[in-house]
């Protein structure tokens, strides 16, 4: 049985995707801990609730990114997970600490990456006048949101969509292609091949 730890910092809805396929689909996996860097993340009562150990490491309890990066991998590492995966994880993190889990730290990212990485991305997307926007799965790496691509969800942007209209469109699609590239991380169908991902069983890597 894999352990996967997932960090959150809010809601935590696509953890809740991801546990809950997890143990639906019988994976070869567990969530063994969800942690979030903030005490209120509310996605923390729904691991709690469902017996999934939880964590919090407060960001503003420390002085530097260093000092946080550092007993935030503390206590991932003491669930010897062999998969983290970033759920909505709002913190950027230093290379030491990506470098310390390259392979097996993976990211969703609301935007059609490399178009629009870092924050704000569905208003940066209207404001550019996209007319299709998406979703990304990708491993992280030290620069924010150029890892290796593993999947990708495409949605239209309508007339009259604010910010809202299209954050929820597109999470919709987060919670189906998030918990399938993990899923495929755990049963071995993930090859990364410099900074090329390729699904192993040649299924489609897009959700159109
Ligand atoms: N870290 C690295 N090194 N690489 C990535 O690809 C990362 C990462 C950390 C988080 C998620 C993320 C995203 O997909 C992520 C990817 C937070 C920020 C940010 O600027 C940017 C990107 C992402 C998450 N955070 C502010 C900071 O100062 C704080 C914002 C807040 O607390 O609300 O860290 O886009
Ligand atoms: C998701 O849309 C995720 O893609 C995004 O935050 C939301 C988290 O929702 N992530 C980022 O913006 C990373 N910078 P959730 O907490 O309900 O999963």
């Amino acid at each position: 049985m894999q352990r996967i730890v997932i960090l959150i910092s809010g809601r935590g809805s696509n953890m809740e995707a991801i546990a809950g396929r997890c143990a639906e689909q019988g994976w070869p996996a567990q969530v063994a801990a969800v942690i979030a860097n903030r005490p209120d993340a509310g996605g923390l009562g729904w691991a709690a609730a469902r017996g999934i150990a939880t964590a919090v490491v407060d960001h503003k309890a420390y002085t530097s990114r260093e000092a946080f990066d550092a007993e935030l991998a503390r206590t991932i590492d003491s669930f010897e997970p062999q998969l983290v995966v970033l759920a909505g994880f709002m913190r950027v993190l230093g290379a030491a600490f990506v470098r310390h889990y390259e392979g097996r730290l993976l990211n969703i990212h609301p935007s059609l990456l490399p178009a629009f990485p870092g924050l704000h991305t569905h208003r940066r997307a209207l404001q550019a006048g996209c007319k299709a926007v998406g979703a990304t799965v990708h491993f992280v790496t030290p620069e924010l949101d150029h890892g290796p691509i593993v999947m990708q969800s495409v949605v239209p942007v309508l007339p009259g969509d604010d910010e809202d209209a299209l954050s929820a469109r597109v999470l919709k699609t987060e919670h189906v292609i998030y918990p399938l590239a993990v899923r495929w991380f755990v049963e071995g169908k993930l090859k990364l091949e410099g900074a090329l991902v390729r699904q192993l069983d040649g299924a489609s890597q897009v959700l159109l």
